[in-house]
């Protein structure tokens, strides 16, 4: 099985967050998702303990995979092996990329975030198959020092890197349609989906944001 392959067909990068969610486990939350059509689902905790996660995700995993969507751990390419998931997504400052990979071996996902220009360019010479590029907005969700990159970052990035990239940092659905027409394939999305009322709903309209902006560039 070749993971990588289900990138092109992200859109929307759903990350969970339990508080968020009023307290629903991953599977919970996940299942809400994958009822509105999200394809890629990150989790994202780090607070749980490691076993009571790691049955959370196997479940996630397990009910995901027979239908394609893809999951992603958060941080620890070990609860990504452990839990059989799709793969990882690390931080700047977690483990190395090459560590991760003696870890997951050749056909799982990595991912890198990056947070500046330069950062984006040096990933594309590590062994990562798509980058994090934020944050795009300013955002409460996560705390950090770098500055939002805006829309001129996106234009820059779909003109010049090789690797996909999922843009994120304070995107939402009144500046969806901006990220994706400024040249994002993929927009991760934590307090947009996990906030809403409706997950579900949540989920199908910004996916349908997605796809008519891809058709556009289709008939292009
Ligand atoms: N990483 P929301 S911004 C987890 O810049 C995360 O790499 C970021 O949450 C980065 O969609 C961010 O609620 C938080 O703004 C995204």
């Amino acid at each position: 099985m070749v993971f990588r392959e289900s990138i092109d067909n992200w859109g929307i990068y759903a990350i969970t967050d339990r508080e968020m969610a009023g307290g629903l486990t991953h599977t919970e939350i996940a299942a809400k998702l994958i009822d509105g059509g999200i394809r890629v689902i990150q989790i994202r905790d780090k607070t749980t303990p490691y076993d009571q996660l790691l049955e959370d995700v196997t479940w996630v995993v397990r009910m995901a995979r027979p239908l394609g969507v893809t999951v992603i751990v958060n941080d620890n390419p070990y609860l990504a092996r452990d839990a059989d998931a799709d793969g990882v997504h690390l931080g700047q400052t977690d483990c190395p990329v090459s560590t991760a990979r003696d870890i997951l071996g050749r056909e799982r996902i990595i991912g890198l975030s990056t947070h500046t220009r330069l950062q984006a360019l040096r990933a594309q010479t590590l062994d990562v198959d798509y980058i994090g590029l934020g944050p795009i907005y300013t955002t409460p969700t996560k705390q950090q020092s770098y500055l939002p990159l805006g829309l001129p970052t996106i234009r820059w990035a779909a003109a010049t890197l090789e690797i996909p990239f999922v843009a994120i940092g304070g995107i939402t659905g009144e500046n969806l349609g901006d990220v994706l027409a400024a040249g994002a394939r993929h927009c991760a999305m934590i307090s947009a989906l996990m906030k809403a009322e409706d997950i579900t709903a949540a989920a199908r309209q910004f996916l349908r944001i997605c796809h008519d902006l891809w058709r556009e560039d289709d008939f292009e």
